[in-house]
This record gives C-alpha cells, sequence and structure tokens, in this order.
C-alpha cells in the first residue's frame, strides 16, 4: 500500500470539502455529459459499496443514493463539489438476474465512456474485501486494459474482516494485479463504515490530480 504526507492527506481532505451535488445522469452513450475539469470514476460488482465510500469521500450521507437491491442502478450518476474535481458512481456489473438486452446497454454505455473521455484521471474498481477478486470482475478489467484508462483497485467493508484476513486479501489481490499491467500495482484499503483509508483515499485522488497537472 502507498504511504501519504501529512500535506498529501490535507490536500485530499481539502479537494472534498465543497458543497457536494449530483450534476447529470447518464444511461446512454448520447446522454454522456460535456467533459469539465477532471473526472475519477468508481465501479465495481453490485452491492460492492459504490454509493457509500462516495457519501463517505464527500462527506454527504445521501448523495449517491445507496440501495440494498443489488443492480439497480443503471446510469453513470456524475457529482461535483464545485471545483475541478468531478466523481462519477458507475452501474455496477455482475449481478446474475440482469437482463441481456440490458448488460448490452450497460456495456455499450461504458466502452463509450470510456473510449471518449480524455478528463477521466483514473478508475477505481472496488472489491470487497471478504471475498477478493471474482471472475465477473474480469470483463471489467479486460475493458479497462483495452482501453488503456489508468485504473486502481479499492477494497471495501474492510470493517468486516479481520486484520491478518485483510493483509492475506491485500496480498492476493496484489499479486493476481502482477499478470494486469495496466492496472495500479497496490491496493488501497477502505470502509465507508468506520472511515478506515478514507483520507487515504482522497490523497490518492489529490496526488493524481497534482500528476495530471505536470
Ligand atoms: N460493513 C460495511 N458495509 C458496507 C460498507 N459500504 C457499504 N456497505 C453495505 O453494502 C451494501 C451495498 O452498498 P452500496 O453502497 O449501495 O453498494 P453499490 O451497489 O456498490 O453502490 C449496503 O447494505 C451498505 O450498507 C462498509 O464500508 N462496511
Ligand atoms: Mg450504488
Amino acid at each position: 500500500m502507498d504511504k501519504f504526507s501529512r500535506d498529501e492527506i490535507d490536500a485530499g481532505q481539502h479537494l472534498f470539502t465543497g458543497e457536494w451535488r449530483f450534476t447529470a445522469a447518464a444511461g446512454s452513450a448520447v446522454s454522456l455529459p460535456p467533459m469539465r475539469g477532471m473526472e475519477i470514476a468508481f465501479t465495481g460488482r453490485s452491492n460492492v459499496g459504490k454509493s457509500s465510500l462516495i457519501n463517505a469521500l464527500t462527506g454527504r450521507k445521501n448523495l449517491a443514493r445507496t440501495s440494498r437491491t443489488p443492480g439497480r442502478t443503471q446510469e453513470l450518476i456524475f457529482f461535483s463539489g464545485g471545483g475541478r474535481l468531478n466523481v462519477v458512481d458507475m452501474p455496477g456489473y455482475g449481478y446474475a438476474a440482469t437482463a441481456k438486452s440490458k448488460i448490452a446497454a450497460w456495456t455499450e454505455t461504458i466502452h463509450a465512456y470510456l473510449r471518449g473521455r480524455a478528463n477521466l484521471a483514473r478508475i477505481y474498481v472496488l472489491v470487497d474485501a471478504r471475498h477478493g477478486l471474482k471472475p465477473a470482475d474480469d470483463p471489467m478489467f479486460d475493458v479497462l486494459g483495452h482501453a488503456a484508462v489508468s485504473h486502481q483497485i479499492v477494497l471495501t467493508k474492510c470493517d468486516e474482516v479481520k486484520p491478518a484476513e485483510l493483509a492475506g486479501r491485500i496480498a492476493e489481490v496484489e499479486a493476481a494485479l502482477a499478470k494486469r499491467p495496466a492496472a495500479y500495482p497496490t491496493v488501497l484499503a477502505t470502509s465507508a463504515h468506520d472511515g478506515t483509508g478514507i483520507p487515504e483515499l482522497r490523497a490518492a485522488i489529490a496526488r493524481l490530480l497534482e500528476e495530471r497537472k505536470r
């Protein structure tokens, strides 16, 4: 796991202090909003904790509506805090009951988004710390690799696993990443429920935006 300086932690906190609000939703390629500032996007299997993590990052309890029904969010949802950074909640995947037609529409929208988004700094692929990587994650990593979009794994729900199990899960996921050279080699461990890793994830995003400036 990466280490962050006090300055980077502060910069991360500052990055998320705005009044975060919903700005747009896109359920198809044509409805994508115009590019503005920089974007980071969150993806992962349905129910992995995307909306909860966005709420924790932005400090807004109900910004990204958390849902107990997997597979409900079928659109890309855009949020802004009024500054340079925009956050995108991507539709979840890997939900067995999803109709084939919906998967096709989802795939088309995601591909269009990844192909045409010059201001997309990184995709964070969320993985449940209790379960690790699953075959359902493979298509997303394949798409990200092909599109050459910068991406990194964030473990979610770390409050649910004991420290020794978490260390093992991190090692296991980072070992799997060695076979995916397009992916960032280290993971970030978070919990939206107890706040673990949230300052570090904010700092990682602040560092990323600094790198993008140069
Ligand atoms: N224990 C624990 N549960 C979480 C955490 N984050 C999300 N959840 C739960 O996981 C479920 C799905 O969360 P949600 O954010 O809606 O997932 P999404 O489908 O990926 O957007 C909800 O019941 C959340 O309460 C976490 O950090 N810890
Ligand atoms: Mg959600």
